[in-house]
């Protein structure tokens, strides 16, 4: 599946707008056919967003069940003898799809794309009716998981991850037409040799007898720089641009399906050619040494809470610039495709995230609420659990294996990976993504309670992503407690010889406390606890990057480790720098990634 575009042979309508919307908490919607007609009972809803805070009502901020969006488009006249798709940038966390009285779609998980045929149910000129269920509860068997307690006052949604449920339509739904024999899916793989580039491309076309594939590799001003035909190919590219940190240079591969010189169907996919590699514990792109500097982030924003918009894509990565940020983590879940898009254009390095997080009743529960949970069982994240989170892993990287910023994929957030349970859950899942993408390596990032020689999962990893809270969690305000404990654990880190990436470390600050000593929660203190970390980093050889936690302040369930959400970022919740923005920019745009 390809995302859709405009070229001499698609288009596309974005459905983006006001929506009819409405809560379904008795789950009669289905039976009662209420895709079968004009939405009753319903209050206008914004696409994209979430619906949780747009509302202004608690019934449906913390609302938990069936809602239904619908629209009512018409399609193209032009349209006519084309193949006519609909297609979801994503609907969270699983949804169903109707058009007039038909289901088209069903879809599992809550941030990737998914799409259906839809030409055999309309008629292009006329208006057709788009109704879609999406269900926001999550269970042991959802990416991410959780539970539905029973409480004496109705059913309660917990969940095991420190961010809020948010959920709804929030990006972009697209009606895009094709013809019927198409380009469907595009595989670019580049290499560098010296000044040369080579890109290793397989399309898969639904194409008619007599009809080929060529594709034409142009650079950025649009010249032609190589072409050939054939469904599968290699390119060779002589004095190449290399897609590198902080240069953002991208080709465009023009694939077709042609007919006697006549173009049937046409796509641009934009490519950037570089290599990433491990060697020892240095990571390498384009086979010079990288040090990630920035963030793990969140799609979070007041009030459209997870809904992707462009004024806010642009203002994060102005801020991220600003900072000296060279990359970012998509914590925790696949984040818009405009995001990556923008990265690659940007030259900034993903890692890219799947919404495998919470799986760890021990520590969530203590956080969280919802105790007393075993994490691997039969009744809990199972078997059934493990296929969801093996599609997600798929579903990811078909989505992005030809974005050139994602070097790395996360299949999972701070698992429990300390037991034979996890060792047995994931060995399978970091095959299925190696299967998916033998080019970039994988990881998952680990959690502080299950340090070096008890973690049984990163033996599986090319990198080590390490999550940790010391001077936070343990060590509260002692710094120099910290620096010890934190030194030490690195150092046996260090020993397994790979490249090791510290994912999250951070600490609350509310903006505007200020305090002398080294008080939790002051702005001074998230400065000299993030310097403390930096000492600790800069002493051991194979941390090969540093991202903290968060890049700004994001809503989370409520709880008494809460105060408003988690306020770890560097920037407030509307983006405005507290003191620890200006420490990092000095580290970050004063250093050299040598020094670093
Ligand atoms: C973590 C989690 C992240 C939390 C963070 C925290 O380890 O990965 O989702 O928000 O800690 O602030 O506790």
């Amino acid at each position: 599946m390809l995302r859709p575009q405009d070229t001499i042979t698609r288009e596309r309508r974005s459905l983006n707008g006001l929506w009819a919307f409405r809560l379904d908490p008795q789950r009669i919607g289905v039976q009662e056919r209420w895709f079968a007609g004009r939405l009753d009972q319903a209050r206008e809803m914004a696409v994209p967003a979430s619906f949780n805070d747009v509302a202004a009502d608690p019934a449906v901020r913390d609302y938990c069940g069936d809602v239904w969006y619908q629209t009512h488009a018409r399609i193209p006249r032009g349209w006519d003898g084309q193949r006519i798709l609909l297609h979801l940038e994503s609907a969270t966390h699983r949804a169903r799809v109707w058009v007039e009285d038909v289901e088209v779609a069903q879809h599992e998980g809550g941030y990737t794309p998914f799409e259906a045929e839809v030409g055999l149910h309309v008629a292009p000129g006329r208006q057709i009716r788009i109704t879609v269920l999406v269900d926001n509860t999550l269970t042991f068997q959802s990416i991410p998981p959780g539970i539905i307690e029973d409480t004496p006052v109705g059913k309660r949604q917990r969940y095991w991850h420190d961010f809020f449920n948010y959920a709804g339509l929030h990006r972009t739904v697209w009606l895009h037409s094709t013809p019927t024999s198409y380009v469907d899916d595009i595989t670019a793989v580049t290499d560098l040799s010296g000044s040369t580039g080579t890109v290793t491309y397989d399309v898969v076309a639904h194409a008619d007898p007599g009809q080929e594939v060529a594709v034409i590799l142009r650079d950025a001003d649009g010249q032609e720089v190589a072409r050939a035909t054939g469904a599968t190919g290699r390119l060779i590219v002589p004095e190449v641009h290399p897609w590198g940190p902080g240069d953002g240079y991208l080709y465009d591969l023009e694939v077709t399906l042609v007919a006697d010189d006549e173009t049937v169907d046409s796509y641009h996919q934009s490519l950037g050619i570089r290599t990433v590699r491990i060697d020892g514990a240095r990571f390498l792109i384009n086979d010079q040494p990288f040090y990630f500097t920035g963030f793990g982030k969140h799609e979070d924003i007041a009030v459209i809470g997870k809904g992707h918009n462009d004024a806010h894509l642009v203002h994060d990565f102005a801020l991220l610039d600003w900072i000296g940020a060279n990359s970012f983590r998509t914590s925790h879940y696949p984040y818009s495709e405009d995001v990556l898009d923008y990265a690659d254009r940007h030259g900034i390095v993903v890692i890219d995230e799947t919404a495998a997080v919470g799986l760890n009743m021990a520590i969530g529960g203590g956080v969280f609420g919802g105790q007393g949970y075993q994490t691997y069982s039969p009744d809990t994240v199972n078997a059934a659990t493990q296929q969801v989170h093996a599609q997600a892993i798929r579903e990811l990287i078909t989505r992005d294996k030809n974005h050139p910023s994602v070097a790395i994929w996360s299949i999972a957030n701070e698992p429990e990976s300390d037991t034979a349970g996890a060792e047995d859950y994931f060995r399978p899942l970091f095959e299925v993504a190696r299967d998916a993408d033998p080019t970039r390596p994988v990881g998952f990032v680990n959690v502080m309670l299950a340090p070096h020689g008890r973690c049984r999962v990163s033996a599986f990893a090319d990198v080590l992503m390490l999550n940790r809270y010391y001077g936070w969690y343990v060590n509260t305000g002692d710094l120099a407690a910290a620096e010890l404990a934190w030194t030490q654990e690195l150092q046996s880190w260090a020993g397994d010889g790979k490249p090791i990436i510290i994912t999250e470390y951070g600490a609350d600050t509310l903006a505007g406390l200020h305090a002398i000593g080294d008080e939790p929660w002051t702005e001074e203190y998230q400065v000299a606890y993030l310097e403390m970390n930096h000492r600790v980093f800069d002493r051991i050889d194979a941390v090969v990057g540093e991202q903290v936690w968060n890049f700004a302040d994001f809503a989370t369930t409520s709880g008494i480790m809460r105060v408003g959400g988690n306020k770890k970022g560097v920037f407030t919740r509307d983006r405005r720098p507290k003191a620890a923005a200006f420490a990092l920019r000095r580290r970050w745009r004063t250093q050299t990634q040598d020094d670093l």
